[in-house]
């Protein structure tokens, strides 16, 4: 798009997705804002005109609850979220033009202007469905809201919408014995009028702005599996009471969160226009030519690649340039887990931790792909430490004192070794590539790579022995100038990833550290005293953030805030099933007998394919009496492509359960389960063929 010599400045809009105004932020969200702010700081370091915006999503039944549960007003109650939200992010300096609300004057007005003409050209129909009511609570029930027996397997206490036990998903309406989650009521069915947004109308557009080729390659494959499956009409209202907003001519109906959420992106900028005379039009008008990109995680794809282009088209505005999508976070290779002090808050890491370390981790290990991340956290101290205080910063703190104490602050006039200052120069414009296609790793290790060249050439020099040589005075100069100056021009490029660290280098260098100013060097220039920049990550500190996480939860459950969190599991057992590794604390005791009935047999797995669709599953064939196809068989969907590749896995042995009931699963029947052992992630393991262990062995 615009190289470093094209005066053509970009107008860029960027907003990543707005958290829920009922939680606070966690190092999951992290990742995007980060990922983000660093792409944004970059456009600016460049020139371009670029606005950054995000808002909270205030909105739903499960914001209306809790704010019922605390016994305050929801709009208290995301305006208090609101102000830690942004304190959060400004503290680990998230540089966002604005931060808006969803529930804002802009932000009504425009859901009911789209929604308008969505209306006046027959994209919206309506009809009625039947529902879960709670009778004592007069509200209708999300799936999420209901609890009772599964109708397959009978177990009690599942989900409303799926079976932990069997693993079935079905219909709120078909569960047994069904009670309200809100009040413990037995719901009644209920019929009422929804409102529905005609997704499928659009469906040959949505095809050609995938093969646009402006999204990620991961997710123009999911557009084509939902295209394949066919589009659905997409239900966009709730009755009241529903905390949002109400639809137009239609009384006690109101907008679907998520109907607004989208919308919230144009109502904060909207907003920022409004506050800094910018031309709102001139960004989301069909023929735009501003780009407008989106940063999201992987599990809001749908929303974000095929019903908000459409309802953007439907209402006459321009579609996104792009939406970018990440994968999650884990931390130490598992699901963040609260009871391992895993699941750490914004907060909590800033009581013990420097934000720039986490931002300088998460750049190093960024790739344009939506895969997931892993913090771990040994790694993450290691390779602060070793990149940026023992790399870069180590630069400076070997040359400065040289500078300061014998030269009078002043730089030499001389350029010692140019060949090397202008490797480290002429690197710019492919660092500034990787930031542009969001490489952010593999920028780093650019640096990184740069950063050791510097110190090889310092320790080849060794400046401390020649100082003690009167006569080669000028050369310790020369080559204590250019190690500043080459730290200088590291801290330019690392400039959008660590702006507090860039600005202290700047105040001790004079010099802004513009990103043109890779290009030259500082010759003749004084410069000021050098104080340390950067502490080491001190372990200690990181395990005290890990027990103050676990405290936080243990200490401070109020009644109300464990009320919240019963929901929340309840919320969460869908991830959990889609997460077959997360870690979970003892199970309850079983008596032996329980223990007797399970069949384990050492099994060979004789095929093993991807499944479309889920980023852990492996589909597995596996031998139980022989080791090839023609004994009997079983297919099982094993949750372990974390550790191994399907083709890794062929010819191997491992141990099953024999005699799990068949499970129905979003991919096809699972018959059995697969054991394996490790801590998750990578460290998985499962059986090798050696041994003497044979297929349909038992396992004593
Ligand atoms: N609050 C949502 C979430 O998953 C994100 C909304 C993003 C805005 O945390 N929306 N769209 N489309
Ligand atoms: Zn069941």
């Amino acid at each position: 798009m615009s190289s470093e010599t094209s005066s053509q400045k970009r107008k860029i809009l960027v907003t990543c997705a707005l958290p829920y105004a009922n939680g606070s932020i966690h190092l999951g969200h992290l990742l995007e804002h980060i990922q983000t702010d660093i792409w944004v700081r970059f456009q600016r370091m460049r020139g371009n005109e670029i606005y950054f915006v995000c808002a909270d999503d205030a909105h739903g039944t499960p914001i209306m609850l809790k704010a019922d549960e605390l016994g305050i007003n929801p709009e208290k109650m995301i305006n208090d979220v609101r102000e830690e939200h942004m304190t959060d992010f400004a503290d680990f300096h998230i540089s966002f033009d604005n931060y808006h609300s969803t529930h804002s004057d802009e932000n009504k007005a425009l859901a009911e202007e789209i929604y308008n003409k969505l209306h006046a050209k027959g994209h919206i129909k309506t009809r009625i469905i039947s529902q879960l009511y709670d009778p004592e609570k007069g509200m209708f029930l999300p799936d999420r809201f209901v609890k009772g027996t599964c109708p397959k397997c009978k177990s009690e206490d599942q989900n409303g919408d799926s079976c932990d036990n069997c693993g079935a998903t079905y219909s709120p309406t078909e569960v047994l014995n069904p009670r309200s989650v809100v009040s413990g009521a037995t719901p009644v069915l209920r019929d009422s009028e929804h409102y529905f947004f005609d997704l499928p109308a659009f469906e040959q557009m949505l095809k050609d702005w995938t093969r646009s080729g402006a999204l990620q390659e991961e997710m123009a494959n999911k557009l084509a599996e939902w295209f394949d499956q066919g589009l659905r009409q997409w239900d966009i209202s709730r009755d009241a009471p529903y905390f949002g907003f109400e639809i137009p001519n239609a009384p006690g109906k109101y907008f679907y969160v998520w109907l607004d959420a989208p919308i919230g992106y144009m109502g904060s900028f909207k907003n920022l226009c409004d506050k800094q005379n910018i031309d709102f039009d001139e960004f989301w008008k069909l023929d735009s030519d501003a780009e407008v990109y989106h940063f999201i995680g992987k599990d809001i794809i749908y929303f974000h690649s095929l019903f908000w282009p459409a309802m953007l088209e439907g209402a006459g505005y321009r579609k996104p340039t792009s939406v970018y999508a990440h994968g999650f976070v884990t931390v130490n290779g598992a699901k963040m887990s609260k009871s391992k002090g895993t699941f750490i808050k914004g907060r909590t890491y800033l009581d013990h931790l420097n934000p720039e370390y986490l931002r300088y981790y998460y750049a190093a290990k960024l790739t344009n792909r939506i895969d997931d991340l892993d913090l771990n956290l040994e790694d993450f101290a290691q390779r602060v430490n070793s990149d940026l205080v023992g790399k870069v910063v180590n630069i400076a703190s070997r040359c400065a004192s040289f500078i300061t104490k014998r030269f009078d602050g002043m730089l030499s006039s001389n350029i010692d070794d140019q060949a090397l200052a202008d490797e480290v120069m002429n690197a710019g414009d492919s660092i500034a590539a990787n930031y542009e296609s969001r490489d952010f790793g593999r920028g780093m290790r650019e640096i990184m790579t740069l950063a050791d060249k510097v110190n090889e050439y310092i320790a080849i020099k060794e400046p401390w022995q020649l100082v003690k040589d009167e006569t080669k005075q000028q050369e310790v100069q020369d080559i204590c100038s250019l190690g500043i100056n080459m730290f200088r021009t590291l801290m330019i490029y690392l400039k959008p990833v660590l702006p507090v660290l860039a600005d202290s280098t700047a105040a001790f260098l004079n010099d802004e550290l513009i990103w043109e100013g890779h290009k030259t060097l500082l010759t003749d220039h004084k410069i000021n005293k050098f104080k340390a920049l950067l502490q080491r990550v001190d372990m200690d500190k990181v395990n005290a953030m890990t027990d103050a996480s676990k405290d936080n939860l243990a200490k401070k459950e109020t009644v109300p805030a464990k009320k919240a969190k019963k929901k929340a599991e309840v919320v969460s057992n869908q991830a959990a099933l889609d997460d077959p590794l997360g870690q979970d604390p003892i199970s309850p005791e079983i008596q032996f007998d329980d223990f007797a009935k399970i069949d384990l047999r050492i099994v060979k797995i004789i095929n093993a394919e991807h499944v479309e669709k889920a980023d852990k599953l492996i589909k597995l064939t596996l031998a139980l009496d022989s080791s090839d196809a023609e004994g009997e068989t079983r297919q099982v969907f094993a949750g372990i492509k974390s550790a191994y590749q399907p083709e890794e896995l062929i010819g191997k042995l491992t141990v099953m359960v024999a005699n799990l009931a068949p499970r129905k699963m979003r991919f096809g029947m699972s018959e059995g389960m697969v054991l394996a052992a490790g801590p998750g992630g990578k460290d998985l393991w499962i059986l090798n063929p050696e041994d003497g262990a044979k297929p349909g062995m038992r396992v004593k």
